[in-house]
């Protein structure tokens, strides 16, 4: 039977336990209470790693995805592919809108599974507008991860540059430092390459760098994410609406590609967006050439740029996190949040 004595020592316990908490875990309450607005900017549908990527930025309770905007080629497509995925994991409620269309030279390696999902009428919203409108409802407030070429940034550039300066920060999957395809730290480096997304849109690239916007860069040297069969038959074989979907999406990309192992690419730039220690980065001056490589030179910094990652590390955070996609599971204890490295000082190109 409880006396007043024990109920009073009850009382003190659970509130020292909860003292206790606060001060071990302040971090992940306030991050909880206030979870980070990103937007998710992603030409998904041609190489398989962005469909990754989405499935991890819908895995946290510590994002808010505002929306996914789709960059580069058929952006109506791939704003299909979005829609559907969004909807076969429960986020049916986040919009998706379309960008500028280009020509793309990338086969559309998940075009059937793409198709199934219907054409609005009359449309997709424009994705320039929405991140527009969202920047301006939210100054200062949101991150804009790019996992795509530029072709929507240089566009938001164009149209209202105060405006992208309010973002509060930018996180792209993109360029290349001192390694290049295929250097995968095992072997001397051949040296950087263009990278995809710089190479395909480079007057794009060269605004971003030059806009005076918070930048971090996940290059080809922290990103060559390698999801191996052990990796994949671990994941896949779990049998939640996100893996399925992530399975049938893979299905397509390796029938089209020939190519049984995907790299990870664009995840990396979604992972930092949650857990900045899985790519320590570090200021630099990058200078984007007329070729698309995305140089080192002196110079005030414009970016903060990762130049290793811990695959191993990377993918023991990846696979349970996307176990959680549909779950809305508390974090695990491995997952608390780092402090975010500060940007570099603004820069702004004359
Ligand atoms: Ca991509």
């Amino acid at each position: 039977m409880m006396t007043k004595g024990t109920g009073i020592l009850t009382y003190l316990t659970a509130f020292v336990f909860a003292v206790g908490i606060c001060q071990r875990l302040p971090a992940q309450e306030n991050a909880a209470a206030s979870p980070e607005k990103v937007i998710l900017d992603t030409d998904i549908g041609d190489d398989i790693d962005d469909a990754f990527a989405l499935a991890l930025a819908l895995s946290s309770p510590r994002v808010q995805l505002l929306g996914v905007t789709t960059a580069w080629g058929d952006t109506d497509l791939r704003a299909r592919l979005a829609a559907r995925f969004l909807s076969r994991t429960g986020h049916s409620r986040i919009p998706v809108a379309a960008g500028p269309k280009t020509h793309a030279v990338y086969p559309f390696t998940q075009l059937r599974w793409a198709e199934a999902w219907p054409e609005p009428k009359p449309g997709w919203p424009d994705a320039v507008d929405f991140m527009l409108d969202a920047i301006r409802r939210n100054p200062g407030q949101i991150t804009l991860i790019s996992i795509a070429p530029f072709s929507n940034i240089g566009a938001l550039i164009d149209r209202d540059p105060a405006a992208f300066r309010q973002l509060k920060r930018v996180v792209i999957m993109g360029g290349s430092i001192h390694r290049g395809y295929g250097d995968l730290g095992y072997l001397p480096d051949h040296g950087p390459d263009p990278e995809y997304n710089v190479l395909m849109d480079i007057p794009a690239a060269k605004k971003l760098f030059a806009a005076g916007v918070p930048l971090y860069m996940m290059p080809l040297d922290s990103t060559q994410l390698k999801f191996q069969e052990v990796l994949r038959s671990t994941l896949f074989s779990q049998g939640t609406a996100t893996t399925n979907a992530l399975s049938e999406l893979y299905e397509q990309w390796t029938a089209s590609t020939q190519n049984p192992t995907p790299t990870l690419f664009d995840a990396m730039a979604v992972a930092y967006s949650l857990r900045p220690d899985l790519c320590p980065t570090e200021p630099m001056h990058i200078v984007v050439d007329d070729k698309g490589y995305t140089r080192a030179e002196p110079g005030e910094p414009n970016a903060q740029v990762c130049l290793n990652s811990d695959s191993d590390k990377f993918f023991h955070f990846y696979i349970p996190a996307v176990l959680r996609t549909e779950a809305g599971q508390p974090l695990m204890a491995h997952e608390s949040v780092p402090a975010d490295p500060a940007p570099v000082k603004k820069h702004r190109h004359p």
